[in-house]
């Protein structure tokens, strides 16, 4: 028999972790449906079904808030496999959830699915069907994240950036207490080497940061003002810059004049506000905490993800000389740090290795702005690792050694997009 392709691989993993209306990012270690992962993961079920991938995004829908947060986290079964669990978020949902969000990917894979759907009617039907849930979803981050109308939105905690530990997040959260926060224990780090993951001190101040919100019952019009961790993240800003620039297309094609318009204005503010935090020495942008004012001084791969939105030319353009120089320092790209920072630690989840989500998004935004090459590369060292070392849930930069839960779904799910 011919040995299996890595498109084949891939389809393979995604099947293994389709759970029927949504799908785990991996067995074990992450037992439910991720927000940003089941929307990246649409994009390769695409190729396979196209009605199994509008469904995974409308699950994830189904429980959205009342006031049009997404949540992060859908705990559709039990399982002790994961802390912190329901018991620990305590949000009273129908279907217990998170209580926090994530990068908003769904706008733009909703459009992208779209797009490049098969079936038509099919495509109408589900698109319209989730126009005006992603909708209610950009205008919850606007009224709720963004109180002072600066066009750009705060994260509350680095859980929702989707970049968990990364070093953008070290000073902002030194200022986060640990006091009273009480015994638990860990899963993750029963399912994965510790070294690849974040530290006890960084847990307790998630821990900390969780039960204060719940101390304010997830009211999401009390939660910004009430946190000691307020960020602006440039790779989060982009993605959402990007989704409300997509919804508004999409909602142009389902002539839905009203969210568009809407959609658009967003995008266009959120690109103005986004020169506020580029920074010239670094040749890419940089996260602000905005309990302080401040740009935060951390070369991660957020301020290289804003290349995701339709930034300035000569911003892409930096942004791509930016991936050309640390790739000359690692073997695989593009790293989530930049490894000339002594605070860059090489197998520790999101303070130096590759994903290959980010790679995906990186590579999309640097091909719309005619940077092929580093596009290019980008991909080359995507399929370059998955045939190295599977399909991890992220990878070494220097080495390549697979790091974190194997068998990932949105690994396996990028891997189907680049190969199609
Ligand atoms: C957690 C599922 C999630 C991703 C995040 C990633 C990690 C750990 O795994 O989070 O406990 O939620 O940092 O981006 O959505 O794959």
């Amino acid at each position: 028999m011919a040995p299996q392709t890595a498109y084949d691989r891939a389809v393979n993993v995604l099947k293994q972790n389709d759970r029927g209306t949504y799908t785990v990012p991996t067995k074990g270690l992450y037992p439910f449906q991720w927000n940003w992962d089941s929307c990246l993961t649409a994009l390769g079920q695409r190729h396979v079904d196209e009605a199994r991938a509008w469904t995974e995004i409308e699950t994830l829908f189904a429980h959205q808030w009342e006031d049009g947060m997404v949540p992060h986290i859908v705990f559709h079964e039990v399982s002790d496999q994961y802390f912190p669990g329901p018991e620990v978020w305590r949000t009273n949902r129908p279907t217990p959830t998170s209580g926090m969000t994530q990068p908003p990917v769904a706008g733009f894979a909703a459009k992208r699915i779209f797009d490049g759907a098969k079936d038509r009617v099919l495509a109408e039907e589900r698109a319209r069907r989730l126009l005006p849930k992603i909708n209610a979803w950009h205008k919850w981050f606007f009224a709720n994240r963004d109180p002072h109308g600066e066009g750009l939105v705060a994260i509350l905690h680095p859980w929702e950036s989707g970049r968990d530990n990364s070093i953008d997040w070290d000073a902002a959260l030194e200022r986060v207490p640990t006091e009273g926060v009480g015994e638990y224990s860990r899963r993750d780090t029963q399912h994965a080497d510790p070294a690849h993951r974040p530290t006890k001190t960084q847990y307790d101040r998630y821990l900390w940061l969780v039960q204060r919100f719940r101390s304010l019952n997830w009211d999401n019009s009390r939660l910004h003002d009430a946190s000691p961790f307020q960020v602006v993240d440039p790779g989060f800003n982009a993605i959402l810059i990007r989704s409300c620039a997509d919804l508004a297309a999409m909602a142009d094609a389902l002539d839905e004049p009203g969210i568009a318009a809407d959609n658009r204005a967003w995008a266009n503010k959120g690109l103005a506000a986004m020169e506020g935090l580029w920074s010239e020495p670094h040749g890419q942008y940089l996260c602000r905490d905005r309990t302080i004012n401040t740009l935060i001084d951390s070369a991660s791969i957020g301020g290289i993800l804003a290349t995701f939105a339709a930034i300035p030319s000569g911003r892409a353009h930096a942004i791509a000389r930016t991936v050309e120089r640390l790739s000359q320092s690692v073997q695989f790209s593009v790293p989530s740090h930049d490894p000339a920072d002594r605070r860059f630690d090489a197998p520790r989840y999101w303070r130096g290795p590759v994903w290959l989500v980010t790679n995906y998004m990186i590579a999309d935004g640097l091909a719309a702005a005619g940077e092929n090459a580093v596009a290019k590369l980008i991909i080359d060292s995507s399929l370059e690792l998955i045939e190295k070392s599977g399909f991890a849930e992220y990878y070494d930069p220097i080495s390549g050694t697979p790091c974190g839960g194997g068998h990932f779904t949105w690994t396996a799910a990028m891997v189907v997009e680049f190969l199609s």
